[in-house]
C-alpha cells in the first residue's frame, strides 16, 4: 500500500552549537537525546494534531498559543496541542538562549537591573523561584501584557504565550534536561546552567 505523505510543518530548529559545546554544565549525551528525541517528538506530535486541521497549520504557533482556548477543535486535540506545541516552541527558544561563548544582551541586562534592582539579585529570584517549582516544569523571565518583567513557573510543557508573555529567558526543569549527569542534584544543575545562558 501507498503511503500517504504527510505535510510536515514543523521540524527541529538548527542548533547554532555542537552537543558537547555546552560541557561541563549540560553534558554532550544529555544534549543529544534532549534535542533528537524529545524535542523532535514534541514536533511529531504536533505535526500529527495540525494535519487535521489544514486551517491550524497556517496559523502562527505563538498565537495558536494566546488564542488556545478560541481554536474550533475538542479538548483532547487542545491538550496535545497546549502540550506539543508548547515543548516546540520552549525547547527551541531554550536552545537559542544557551551557548559555549556569553553573547550579552545588554538591553537586557539593563532592564534586568532596572527591574530587579541588580544582576544578582534577579538570578537569586530566578533560582529560588527555579527550586521550587515542583515536578516538571520550566521557570521564566518574561515581559508581560503591560511590559514588565515577571519570573514565574509553569507546568508540564505549557508556555509564556498562553499568557500573552513573551518569554526573555526560559530554563526547562524536566528531569531529561539534567538526569543523566545530575541525577537528583536539581540546584546543582540550576546553579551551572547561568554558566551556558549567554545572555547574562
Ligand atoms: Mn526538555
Amino acid at each position: 500500500m501507498e503511503k500517504n505523505p504527510i505535510f510536515q510543518k514543523y521540524s527541529l530548529p538548527h542548533l547554532a552549537y555542537t552537543y558537547n559545546a555546552l560541557e561541563p554544565s549540560i553534558d554532550a549525551r544529555t544534549m543529544e537525546i534532549h534535542y533528537t528525541k524529545h524535542h523532535q517528538t514534541y514536533i511529531d506530535n504536533l505535526n500529527e494534531v495540525l494535519s487535521k486541521h489544514p486551517d491550524l497549520e497556517e496559523m502562527d504557533l505563538k498565537n495558536i498559543m494566546r488564542n488556545i482556548l478560541l481554536l474550533p477543535i475538542d479538548d483532547t486535540e487542545r491538550v496535545l496541542l497546549q502540550n506539543n506545541g508548547g515543548g516546540h516552541l520552549n525547547h527551541s527558544f531554550f536552545w537559542s538562549i544557551m551557548g559555549p561563548k556569553k553573547e550579552y544582551n545588554e538591553q537586557l541586562i539593563e532592564r534586568i537591573q532596572q527591574e530587579f534592582g541588580s544582576l544578582s539579585e534577579f538570578k537569586e529570584l530566578f533560582t529560588t523561584t527555579a527550586l521550587n517549582c515542583f515536578g516538571s516544569g520550566w521557570t521564566w523571565l518574561v515581559e508581560d501584557g503591560n511590559h514588565q518583567l515577571t519570573i514565574y513557573s509553569t507546568q508540564n510543557q505549557n508556555s509564556p504565550y498562553l499568557n500573552n508573555h513573551e518569554p526573555l529567558i526560559g530554563l526547562d526543569l524536566w528531569e531529561h534536561a539534567y538526569y543523566l549527569q545530575y541525577q537528583n542534584r536539581r540546584a546543582e544543575y540550576i546553579h551551572n546552567w547561568w554558566q551556558v545562558l549567554k545572555l547574562l
